[in-house]
């Protein structure tokens, strides 16, 4: 089991801190009352993974940037690991079960 928190996450195994080593930030874009986006963060913290939400609910410039920023995809959430972009809950639940989030995490910053 994997434990992270803070942006220099400190990594537990078996109840003790075995390495701290640095990881990819996650930031999450959401707006309120959208079910994927609560999903999202649920399997984020499920993970024990932190993450940075921004709420754009009430900012279409930042909503705006964002659609530009992934391509145009224009659902929340919107998640990326570093500077990935990982894409919306269903590809967090996928990289989640077939590794590939624990691969961006822990990706050595470029
Ligand atoms: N397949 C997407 C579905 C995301 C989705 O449908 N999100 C809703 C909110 S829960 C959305 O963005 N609807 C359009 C909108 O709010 O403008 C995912 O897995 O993230």
């Amino acid at each position: 089991m994997f434990w992270a928190w803070e942006n220099d996450k400190v990594g537990r195994h078996a109840g003790s801190i075995v390495y701290k080593k640095p990881m990819q930030p996650i930031k999450i874009y959401t707006t309120q009352y959208c079910g994927y986006c609560a999903r999202a963060k649920e399997l984020l913290r499920e993970n024990g993974l932190v993450f940075e939400e921004v709420d754009v609910t009430h900012d279409d410039p930042m909503r705006e940037k964002l659609v530009e920023m992934t391509g145009g995809r224009l659902t929340v959430p919107q998640i990326f690991v570093g500077s990935v972009h990982l894409g919306g809950y269903s590809d967090l639940a996928q990289a989640s079960s077939d590794g590939k989030l624990d691969q961006l995490i822990n990706e050595p910053s470029p």
